[in-house]
């Protein structure tokens, strides 16, 4: 049987994970207060009764509307280092961390100052042994000009950029919107992913373009390619990552694919387990591990399996991984 002391021990990295989903409502009123920022309440108890949500549109207009208290770098670093400090205890070596710029520069906040205040944070982390990488996210129901645009604007950054991501309300906004975007970025050297969340129209067409047309390195989620053994096949073969999330799947869609998980590891598909975003979904990676070790009874060999899918899939030297694994 595993336990949780085994899950808490186990070197690990993080695949998933957006700083702005790890805004704890604690951080979030201290932050309001701070910028002189009006949220609706001053209490943490009313705060967090407004935490109401059960599918991904109405997570994100809460998720949305907390940025609002992000006002300066130390406030952007503030966010990245709270989260990286649990990063630590959680015994994560390696994370690469997804941030937003656009749910910033469309509220007037520059991306130098959303850059500078999280790359800040990546580089002071390693004073406790934490590689910390960022992976900047296209917002999917945003235009593909606003994409452009971000591209456009992170250039000046690139050192400190690992990849590019595409996150958001996936519903009619499939990947080939940003076909163009992504290429450019792959032109540009960065890596690329992709958000394929599970249980929404069109998923596999969606899966399809990301992997076929735009070739996309990781899936974020993506678990439901289990209906279709061909892309199986594909994933497995090309030694795709896909970055699971049980505690946030299980809050969107009542469900943390466990079953889906088992069959893709038994596939030999380098799935991972993942936070998502922590301080929504009721935990940071260890507790993801641990709920679906807990509800789908994993074996031992099974969860250093995940683990080691995690380093694998990481956007790391083989050297770097030599060192992890
Ligand atoms: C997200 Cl769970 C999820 N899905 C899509 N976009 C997101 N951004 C933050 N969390
Ligand atoms: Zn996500």
């Amino acid at each position: 049987r595993v336990t949780r002391n085994f899950i808490d021990n186990l070197p690990k990295a993080e695949l998933h994970v957006h700083l702005e989903g790890t805004l704890e409502p604690e951080l979030r009123l201290k932050l309001a207060r701070k910028n002189h920022i009006d949220i609706g309440t001053d209490s943490l108890e009313t705060l967090k009764a407004t935490y109401h949500y059960d599918t991904l549109a109405s997570f994100l207009a809460v998720y949305y509307s907390a940025l609002d208290v992000l006002q300066t770098e130390s406030d952007f670093y503030d966010l990245a280092f709270t989260y990286l400090k649990k990063v630590h205890e959680n015994n994560v070596q390696h994370v690469e961390m997804f941030f937003d710029p656009q749910a910033h520069t469309s509220r007037k906040i520059s991306f130098e100052t959303v850059i500078n205040g999280f790359s800040k944070a990546a580089e002071d982390a390693k004073k406790f042994g934490v590689d910390a990488q960022l992976i900047m996210c296209f917002l999917r129901d945003f235009s593909k000009e606003s994409a452009r645009k971000s591209l456009e604007a992170a250039k000046p950054y690139q050192d400190k950029i690992l990849g590019i991501g595409l996150d958001s309300d996936e519903h009619n906004n499939p990947p080939l919107k940003f076909a163009t975007a992504f290429d450019n970025a792959v032109s540009e050297g960065y890596h690329i992913t992709m958000h394929a969340d599970v249980d929404q129209v069109d998923s596999i067409d969606h899966i399809k373009q990301a992997l076929e047309i735009i070739g996309v390195e990781r899936l974020d989620h993506g678990t439901n390619i289990v209906e279709n053994p061909d892309l199986v096949d594909f994933v497995s073969t090309n030694k795709i990552g896909l970055t699971s999330c049980p505690n946030s799947n299980q809050f969107l869609s009542q469900d943390m694919k466990g079953a889906e998980v088992k069959t893709l590891l038994d596939r030999d598909v380098k799935v991972s387990i993942n936070s998502d975003d922590p301080a929504y979904f009721g935990g940071y990676i260890n507790d993801n591990y641990w709920s679906i070790t807990k509800n789908y009874e994993l074996t031992q060999e099974q969860v250093v399996q995940l683990a080691k899918n995690s380093f694998e899939t990481a956007w790391i030297s083989d050297s770097q991984k030599n060192n992890y694994m």
